[in-house]
């Protein structure tokens, strides 16, 4: 199966290394003693190290900028300054590391714990005192640390989706990925407001993940290229079981059908595929008795064999239960 990739770009910078320092010895009765100045620390590094407690590269989203510690300069007393600490990133296991410039792939972290120094600290400057010999004894010079390495780089995750949310346009497939992860796509009254697909991680009771993602709104004629077109199916291909959100307030008999044609069109070998079926904005129901609405609806997809949630994605309603039910059902399909 193919995969989807998730892709960040950051800026990777060392700590500079710390000046060395020119003093000199100053005690009680010897006014000018000799060479006293400390070497500067070493500047900190950036590294990256694969953590199986990562799931995705959405952190740097917001932070793309790491930086590590500079070293502290020399200090008299033949002080060394403090190196600068080391900045360890934490990715997810099977992070591949590019060159920015060239796509030159650097590292492949496809262990847990494997690290990758992506940018290395600057050199301590050495202090007077190290320049001292015997015939050498009033050294004024020291030596400036040298800058740490920095550059831009590509994170690239490779993965397969658990489940892929499929639906109409603005069926709330988006809110829904919103309601059962971190994940903050955008989301919008009109159709098309997806236009790549959107990655979460389920997480439950801190020990079950899945990977979920919402695709792209298919319309009829997709599959002959309508609207966003095959390259829409093309993701739902790469996801191992399906959502199929559903407006209950729409015409939901049509709806489904309409996405079931383009699914079959596109590849009948996807219509095999563990399928839910999901009646979604239960909230909007204003009927006396919209639990009538509700029955109906899931017996008849019941009937067609379809396990059948409802749920409202924008208060929450169903959602803990459809957690469950997803975890249940990807477990079985696997
Ligand atoms: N009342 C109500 N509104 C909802 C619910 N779920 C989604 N919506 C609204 O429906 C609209 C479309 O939601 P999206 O999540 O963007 O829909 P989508 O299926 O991702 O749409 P595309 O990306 O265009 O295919 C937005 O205005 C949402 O706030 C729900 O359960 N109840
Ligand atoms: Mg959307």
């Amino acid at each position: 199966m193919e995969k989807f990739i998730d892709v960040a770009k950051v800026y990777v910078r060392a700590g500079k290394g710390g000046d060395g320092l020119v003093s000199f010895r100053r005690e009680k009765f010897q006014p000018k003693g000799g060479p006293d100045g400390g070497d500067g620390g070493k500047g900190g590094d950036v590294i990256f190290r694969a953590s199986s407690q990562k799931y995705t590269l959405l952190d740097f989203k917001y932070k793309k900028h790491l930086i590590a510690q500079d070293g502290e300069n020399g200090k008299p007393k033949n002080q060394k300054g403090k190196d600068g600490e080391d900045l360890i990133v934490l990715v997810p296991v099977g992070t591949v590391i590019k060159d920015e410039q060239t796509g030159e792939i650097l590292a492949d972290l496809d262990e847990d714990g494997k690290i990758f120094v992506a940018a290395k600290g600057g050199r301590g400057g050495r202090g007077n005192s190290s320049f001292r010999s015997s015939t050498f004894q009033i050294v004024k010079i020291a030596e400036k640390g040298t800058s740490g390495e920095e550059r831009w780089v590509i994170l690239e995750l490779k993965f397969i989706a658990d489940v892929g949310i499929i639906g109409l346009p603005n069926a709330g497939k988006s809110t829904l990925l919103k309601a059962l992860t971190r994940a903050n796509p955008k989301i919008a009254p009109y159709p098309f407001t997806t236009i790549s697909p959107n990655l979460g991680v389920m997480d439950l009771d801190g020990q079950r993940r899945l990977y979920i993602v919402d695709i792209p709104g298919l319309i009829e004629g997709a599959s002959e290229g309508k609207g966003l077109g095959n390259e829409f199916l093309r993701h739902i291909e790469r996801a191992r079981i399906y959502v199929h959100l559903i407006d209950i307030t729409g015409d939901p008999k049509k709806d489904f059908q309409i996405i079931m044609k383009e699914l079959e069109n596109y590849n009948p070998e996807l219509l095999k595929r563990k399928m839910i079926v999901v009646l979604n904005k239960l909230d909007l129901l204003d009927s006396k008795k919209p639990e009538n609405q509700i029955r109906k609806w899931k017996n008849y997809f019941e009937k067609l064999g379809y396990l059948t949630c409802a749920i409202s994605a924008l208060t929450g309603y169903g959602i803990n239960e459809l957690k469950e039910t997803l975890w249940s059902e990807f477990q079985k399909a696997k």
